[in-house]
């Protein structure tokens, strides 16, 4: 290896090396592996029309067209990150879950990760991860299904950033993006970190299944990064500007508005955090 720097850009994730060792009872146990995808959630749509077993993985080591939530990109460079849509098959599924359960993936997520690269990430509500101020990873949720039963999956699309240098990101992102390694001063494998994710995941949902999501929200809520903060929260034409005080059983944000010190509950949105003279943090 010429450049032992950039070294980690020659590893791939084989899905039959994933798989060696992966303790799971169904996550990952069938992996669609691709060099390069347009985005891991489109192709698991495709994949849940021909009614796949639950816990296929679709993963990628380069996105070309991945995505944010409402339309936005996500920068997906080839072997820097995870890049993963798992599918999920829950026994019931009311679309009104959905908010939590981006809570509860960002929470094994953040679980993960501080278990395999002794970080500490903060969950910032709805679906991002945090460290050192910089998000580092995001989850997109998604139902689908045959026509007539679109809930019948759910895709739960997966983004860590986990050894781009700062210069590995594009100009308008540098600021505002991290990765494991930027945090941690040293690369992370990303095979051990996948399968950690994967059994993570796979234990947060069927706890949740079977008992509902009081844990998962309780880390978010312990290891929140907007809990307490004087924030904005952008939902379509919508703004809010107030103290995060909560996140509520039901997954909504709970917000101490400026006027009228009343409190708001909202399902879904855009945070930024705000300085005490109002500006964003
Ligand atoms: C998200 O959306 O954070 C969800 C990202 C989910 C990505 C995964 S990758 C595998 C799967 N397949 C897909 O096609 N998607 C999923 P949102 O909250 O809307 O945030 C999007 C915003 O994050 C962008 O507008 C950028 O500002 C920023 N962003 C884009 N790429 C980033 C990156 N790699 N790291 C940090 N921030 C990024």
């Amino acid at each position: 290896m010429s450049n032992p720097e950039r070294g980690y850009r020659l590893d791939r994730l084989y899905p039959w090396e994933v798989q060696k060792g992966l303790s799971t009872r169904f996550a990952g146990h069938w992996i669609e592996y691709y060099e390069e995808l347009p985005s891991t959630n489109q192709r698991a749509r495709e994949l849940a029309a021909t009614s796949p077993p639950e816990g296929l993985l679709v993963l990628a080591e380069k996105q070309t067209a991945g995505r944010g939530r409402l339309g936005r990109s996500w920068f997906s460079p080839a072997g820097a990150g995870i890049w993963m849509t798992l599918l999920l098959k829950p026994p019931v599924f009311p679309p009104g879950e959905l908010p939590k359960v981006t809570l509860l993936a960002a929470a094994a997520v953040a679980r993960a990760i501080s278990a395999e690269a002794e970080l500490t990430p903060l969950v910032k509500w709805p679906n991002d991860l945090y460290l050192d101020n910089r998000k580092i990873a995001g989850v997109l949720a998604e139902t689908a299904g045959k026509a007539g039963s679109p809930w019948e999956y759910l895709l739960l699309g997966i983004g860590i950033n986990v050894n781009q240098v700062s210069t590995d990101f594009p100009g308008d992102l540098r600021q505002k993006a991290g990765s494991l390694r930027l945090s941690l001063g040293a690369p992370v494998d990303r095979g051990v970190l996948l399968r950690r994710c994967l059994a993570v995941l796979e234990e947060e949902y069927v706890y949740a299944c079977e008992k509902g999501f009081v844990r998962a929200l309780a880390y978010c809520r312990q290891y929140s990064f907007i809990l307490g903060r004087h924030v904005e929260v952008r939902d379509g034409d919508r703004r809010y500007r107030g103290k995060a005080v909560a996140i509520r059983d039901d997954g909504r944000l709970e917000l101490l508005v400026d006027e009228g010190g009343k409190t708001v509950g909202i399902a879904a949105g855009e945070v930024s955090c705000l300085s005490r003279t109002g500006k964003e943090a």
